[in-house]
């Protein structure tokens, strides 16, 4: 029998955190055949809450041995609200569970933040654990990448596992950009670029793109909650892939340390397409990128800059 995996939960009583849980329980995060041993972490005001699911308070009980530590808790954007105005009470949130990580969980942990400002929180906890590899550390913008396929495959009526490669740049936010130019869908008559099946580029390069951008902000104003089913379920998603790997000739999103690729500012924690083998991620190279879609990838990049700036102000 494999050796059971620690999974950390903060955020645990939360409305993704409840969604979360049993998923992973029931091996939807890293399959059916791998025993977890399940850490969920929320705060005191929380706690009866918690006691619904069996967890702690205390941070270093929660982090110790951790290997994978998924971070839902924070101080979530509700209706009217812009990420920026939550941003200074996630800066020392993240900054003191950073310490929690570094001190006490798993060589070799991986960090998948969830809580918004997504990008900005593993930004901030990169730099406060800084004996985690920055490679360990990424955001979550596979449910924008999820939403991305959704819309073409409902607009084209497939599948939407016949629906791959589509591309979430930057920051999980509305100046996030959601690329098609190199995504395909499996049809019977082989692969065919979305392009090309759906040739309306005023609803490409238009709606698709507000419609994902806004997607987030559609379902706080509906539900007056954030998403939380699909929120879980693509965290789930964004872990499976980095432990087990996609499959040949697929990628994926995922939020992580910019190296410069795609002349992305580097020291950004940014959205690019990954592929991922024995657990470890890998942007793709040399996909070529129009003057739309560089504008874009700017726009969100500048975005990215600004949080970072103001998460810095928030620290001294
Ligand atoms: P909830 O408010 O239901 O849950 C958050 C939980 O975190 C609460 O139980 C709270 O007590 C706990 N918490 C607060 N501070 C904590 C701390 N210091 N340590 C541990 N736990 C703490 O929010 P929920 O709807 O579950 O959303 C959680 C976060 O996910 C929010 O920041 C939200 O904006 C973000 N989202 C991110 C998404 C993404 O794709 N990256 C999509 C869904 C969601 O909007």
């Amino acid at each position: 029998a494999k050796d059971p995996v620690r999974v950390l939960v903060t955020g645990a009583a939360g409305q993704i955190g409840y969604a979360l849980v049993p998923m992973i329980a029931r091996g939807v995060m890293l399959g059916a055949d791998q025993p977890v041993i399940l850490h969920m972490l929320d705060i005191p005001p929380a706690a009866e809450a918690l006691n619904g699911v069996v967890a702690t308070t205390d941070v270093v009980e929660a982090c110790t041995g951790v290997n994978i530590a998924v971070m839902v808790g924070g101080f979530p954007r509700k209706e009217g609200m812009e990420r920026k105005d939550v941003m200074s009470k996630n800066v020392s949130i993240y900054k003191s569970q950073a310490s929690a990580l570094e001190k006490h969980a798993a060589a070799n942990c991986k960090v998948l933040v969830v809580a918004n400002p997504a990008n900005t929180n593993a930004l901030i906890l990169k730099e406060f654990a800084p004996s985690i590899p920055e490679k360990n550390i990424s955001c979550l913008t596979r449910l924008d990448h999820n939403r991305a396929l959704g819309q073409i495959s409902e607009r084209l009526n497939v599948q939407v596992s016949d629906v791959k490669n589509v591309i979430i740049w930057g920051n999980h936010s509305s100046t996030q950009y959601p690329d098609v130019n190199h995504a395909t869908v499996n049809t019977p008559a082989g692969e065919k670029a979305v392009r090309e099946l759906v040739s309306d580029d005023a609803w490409l390069n238009g709606e698709f793109i507000t419609t994902v951008q806004q997607r987030g902000a559609a379902i706080i104003k509906a539900r007056k909650l954030s998403s939380a089913l699909s929120a879980a379920s693509a965290a789930c998603d964004h872990i499976r892939d980095w432990v087990l790997g996609t499959p040949e000739g697929t990628w994926v999103s995922m939020g992580v340390y910019s190296d410069g690729s795609y002349n992305v500012p580097a020291g950004l924690i940014y959205s690019f397409p990954v592929t991922c083998q024995n657990g470890e991620w890998k942007i793709v190279q040399g996909l070529p990128i129009d003057e739309f879609s560089r504008k874009k990838l700017d726009l969100t990049a500048e975005e990215l800059s600004e949080e970072k700036a103001l998460a810095y102000s928030c620290l001294s």
